[in-house]
């Protein structure tokens, strides 16, 4: 006969609060927490809040040193510092990627952490989002490794390439070299967005793209996103089998291209962008750059999930170069963990911008892939899952290291 185990401090691991900072704060308040502390742990903006009870001290102490070391913290008793006591409720913080990290490193220590990284694990199990991208019928597992997108300018003006793809024969060929070189998902662009770029009609931009759209879902399995905020230009992408619609200007617009989104079960990339391309860098005036842009592509990630895409296929792009000079693109940069902690999947797209420019001196937007791919690398390591790219083969062996540095 099995006998039952005998209760253990790990057991009382449960999930407190879930994207709900005033229980967050609620549960880190009775750990007898210090008030300083408090503050530094909401700062983090950690959506997922797990409390457990009467902790020994050295398990507490592993415990918080194993959170931080994969992006997340944990509060306990002002008490730990001064070695007073013998026991303390902890409140763990961390995010849904990090989580199966943290998971990882507790069960290869001792102090009963192995035991407590199961009862995460049950604790958190279908209460948090989902750690697959689903894209039509495509499932991207989340917080293994980095997808490359690649990107497809099918303009006569993009910043770095506009010309070089404008014919439906030369854009294909070169989608079909990026996904030789590794590309996962292709990004096809019928308008640039570079700041002051001129408008294309919806029709033009439509034939630009539909013609490449159609061959690659004939003829590859690469998942097709379309970089366009146009609902007319959205709906027939899909219609010929679009499996993502990545969409810069956040659904300004109005929730139209998420209800398209949902009814074809595709994906869709929300990027943060004040105003338009013609204007956006105007509008560059941010109290706390990184709140801020949390702040808002969070109305408007709930505006895409109240239109019925699942929280499962949304991804966050906080929008690199769009409304913010090089030193916001550079704190945004730093502390992207911020932003990869809202718990969506993740999108950057730093490739060849100018801010690398800015950093480097380099003028020649196509000779920027060197510093394109240590921005990249420092995205990765702060929780980017999809990196958005001109310089495939590059970038997917850089992002291969840095896969393998992840945690
Ligand atoms: N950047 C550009 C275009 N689309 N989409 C997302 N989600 N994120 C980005 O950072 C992003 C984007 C600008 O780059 P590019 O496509 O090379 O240039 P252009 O807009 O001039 O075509």
């Amino acid at each position: 006969m099995d006998t039952p185990k005998s209760a253990h401090w790990s057991d009382s691991a449960r999930l407190v609060a879930y994207r709900n900072a005033l229980e967050t704060a609620r549960n880190i308040e009775q750990t007898g927490c210090s008030r300083a502390g408090l503050e530094i742990m909401m700062a983090k903006g950690l959506p997922l809040a797990i409390r457990v009870d009467k902790v020994p001290l050295r398990s507490a102490i592993l415990i918080k040193q194993e959170a931080i070391s994969t992006g997340g913290d944990a509060a306990y008793s002002a008490d730990v510092a001064a070695l007073r006591g013998e026991r303390t409720d902890i409140v763990l913080l961390t995010s849904p990627r990090s989580l199966q990290a943290l998971a990882a490193k507790l069960e290869r220590q001792p102090f009963g952490l192995k035991r407590l990284a199961s009862a995460i694990k049950s604790a958190t199990e279908g209460h948090i989002l989902s750690q697959t991208l689903s894209a039509r019928g495509k499932s991207l597992p989340l917080g293994g490794r980095t997808y490359i997108m690649g990107i497809l300018n099918a303009t006569p003006d993009s910043f770095s390439d506009g010309g070089s793809y404008f014919t439906e024969k030369d854009a294909i060929a070169h989608a079909e070299r990026m996904l030789a070189e590794g590309a996962d998902i292709i990004d096809i662009g019928g308008e640039s967005t570079r700041p002051g770029s001129a408008p294309v009609p919806a029709e033009e931009e439509r034939r630009r793209v539909l013609g490449i759209v159609r061959h690659l879902i004939a003829n590859s399995d690469a998942v097709v996103s379309v970089d366009t905020m146009k609902p007319e230009v959205a709906d027939a992408c899909l219609e010929a089998g679009a499996h993502m619609i990545n969409d810069v200007s956040g659904l300004a617009a109005g929730p139209r291209i998420a209800s398209l989104c949902a009814s074809a079960k595709a994906a869709l990339v929300v990027m943060h962008m004040r105003g338009t391309p013609s204007d956006m860098m105007l509008h560059t005036e941010y109290g706390d750059v990184v709140k801020d842009v949390i702040a808002e592509l969070s109305a408007r990630m709930e505006l895409a999930a109240s239109a019925g895409v699942p929280e499962g296929s949304l991804v966050a792009d906080p929008g690199f170069g769009f409304s913010k000079d090089a030193a916001q693109n550079i704190e945004l940069l730093s502390r992207l963990r911020e932003v990869s902690n809202m718990g969506y999947a993740l999108l950057v797209g730093l490739s060849r911008k100018s801010t690398i420019g800015r950093i480097t001196g380099v003028q020649d937007a196509k000779a920027r892939v060197p510093g394109s791919l240590a921005a990249m690398t420092a995205a990765i390591m702060k929780g980017a899952d999809i990196v958005r790219v001109h310089d495939v083969a590059e970038s997917a062996q850089a992002a291969k290291v840095a896969d393998a540095l992840r945690y």
